[in-house]
């Protein structure tokens, strides 16, 4: 679709709102570009410091916990407890204001996440579908029960269950299967979208890599937001360049007017 390239604030922002605010079926796909604003480093970022030497896609799975528990647990609890010291940012608490001014207007708003620190939940969205699961929640690794009362600090790598079985997060590892429930949400918010979101996501992970292809093939009017291009940014009705905490309240307020004092 020709699509409107453009700084922030300019005539391709202002198209973009435009169709937002005549949205019905309004669905938004935010990736780690949005948290980063809370000060949570994005997926491929998040190897700071002590984790310099390691490739988080190799400790995103399955085998890497099996292989090596320790380092895997070590490094999600690290990642929980920047997770738990992160506040929402305006980018958050501008899709909580975009879920309710939508609805005011008698359409349909889904937000689908790939982060898995719950900040768009503390924000006050309430249609949130967590495509890769959650790092605030853990599981037994052998009986996949969930535990509660994660302790702020684990007193040993990796925790275990009172039977001794490690605990693991309840994220979606490379390899494993989306949550059924998430990917139904999903396509069913997706059947009935006319304008298509996608927020702070390098848009390679899939399946949710490619429900803008999806939205875009039912006709869906399609907005990226990014900092930097990515492989959907040449196929978007519009490409959005700027930071999510700043381009999303933009976007909103143009669409709909002032954002609810915050
Ligand atoms: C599955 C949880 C099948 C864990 C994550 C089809 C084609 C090709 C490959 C596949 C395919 N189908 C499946 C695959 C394999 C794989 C895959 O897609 N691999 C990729 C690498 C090619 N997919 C899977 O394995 C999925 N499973 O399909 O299972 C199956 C079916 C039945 C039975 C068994 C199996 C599972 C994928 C989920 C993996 N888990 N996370 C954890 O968090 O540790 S994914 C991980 O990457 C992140 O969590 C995130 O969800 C995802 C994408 O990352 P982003 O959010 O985009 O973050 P990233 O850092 O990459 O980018 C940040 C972006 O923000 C950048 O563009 C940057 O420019 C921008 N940005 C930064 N700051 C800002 C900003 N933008 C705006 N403002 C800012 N301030």
């Amino acid at each position: 679709m020709a699509g409107g390239r453009g700084n922030p604030g300019g005539p391709a922002l202002e198209a973009a709102a435009e169709a937002l605010r005549r949205g019905r079926g309004v669905v938004v796909l935010t990736g780690a570009g949005v948290s980063a604003e809370s000060r949570i480093p994005t997926f491929r970022d998040a190897m700071e410091g002590l984790w310099k030497s390691f490739d988080p896609l190799r400790l995103a799975t399955p085998e890497a916990f099996a292989a090596d528990p320790v380092t895997v647990s070590r490094w999600y609890d690290f990642r929980r407890k920047k997770c738990l010291e992160a506040q929402p940012n305006p980018g958050h608490w501008a899709l909580a204001d975009l879920e309710r001014r939508v609805r005011a207007s008698g359409g349909r708003f889904r937000l689908l996440t790939q982060n898995v620190d719950g900040l768009h939940q503390r924000a006050g969205s309430e249609d949130v579908v967590e495509l890769h699961g959650s790092i605030m929640r853990w599981r037994c690794s052998v009986t996949g029960e969930p535990v509660s009362g994660l302790p702020e600090q684990f007193a040993e790598y990796p925790a275990r269950t009172p039977d001794g079985h490690a605990i693991r997060p309840c994220v979606v590892w490379f390899g494993e299967a989306l949550p059924e429930r998430a990917l139904e949400e999903a396509y069913e918010a997706l059947e009935t979208c006319d304008v298509f979101v996608s927020v702070g996501t390098s848009a390679v992970v899939y399946p949710a890599a490619g429900f803008v292809h999806l939205a875009a093939q039912r006709g869906a009017t399609t907005i990226e937001v990014n900092r930097e291009q990515t492989p959907i940014s040449g196929s978007v009705s519009f490409s959005l360049r700027g930071s999510s905490g700043e381009m999303l309240p933009r976007l909103v307020e143009s669409a709909f007017g002032a954002i609810d004092g915050r």
